[in-house]
């Protein structure tokens, strides 16, 4: 296991299912679990620990609301953490961008944007990739497909316009 992802609820894993098929799309190995920092700190600070001594090498903590998950994290380990504000209560998410976004100077967390799982999970494989050239391999690869990706649009367009 490479990255390990843990998101404050189980209503979150609708967020955060891109980032569990993007690593998997990159054969990056991922564990993930629920846990809260309110509700089960305990449970928090032990799987940060767990994943830590078993080889990960970024985390990814999404949550929703007051969320204090991500920063919980970043505080119980040096690796990095990767934070999604997850849009979950009628202020849309920004109430878990601010909250993950505003750390105090001392413990940083990388956010992401509101339900920016996706990014979430690039960004860990690129964090991978400093020390693997494979998986740097692989990052160019999937640009060049994205490139690729908005040129067919483009002819397509084009073609529909008769230009
Ligand atoms: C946060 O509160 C969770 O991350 C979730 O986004 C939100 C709602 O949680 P549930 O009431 O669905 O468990 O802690």
């Amino acid at each position: 296991m490479k990255v390990a992802i843990i998101m404050g609820s189980d209503s979150d894993l609708p967020v955060l299912e891109p980032a569990i098929a993007t690593l998997a799309e990159f054969g990056v190995g991922a564990e993930v679990t629920v846990a809260s920092a309110h509700r089960t700190p305990e449970k928090v600070r032990e799987f940060v620990a767990t994943a830590a001594a078993g080889g990960a090498g970024v985390f990814i903590a999404a949550a929703g609301a007051a969320a204090h998950l991500p920063g919980v994290v970043a505080s119980f380990t040096t690796l990095p953490v990767i934070g999604v504000p997850v849009n979950s209560t009628s202020l849309g998410g920004m109430d878990a961008l601010l909250s993950i976004a505003q750390m105090p100077p001392g413990i940083p967390v990388a956010t992401m944007a509101i339900n920016g799982a996706k990014n979430a999970a690039l960004f860990a494989v690129q964090v991978l990739a400093t020390a693997d050239p494979a998986l740097r391999e692989k990052l160019a690869e999937h640009r060049r497909a994205m490139a690729a990706e908005v040129e067919k649009k483009a002819a397509k367009i084009a073609a529909t316009l008769g230009r």
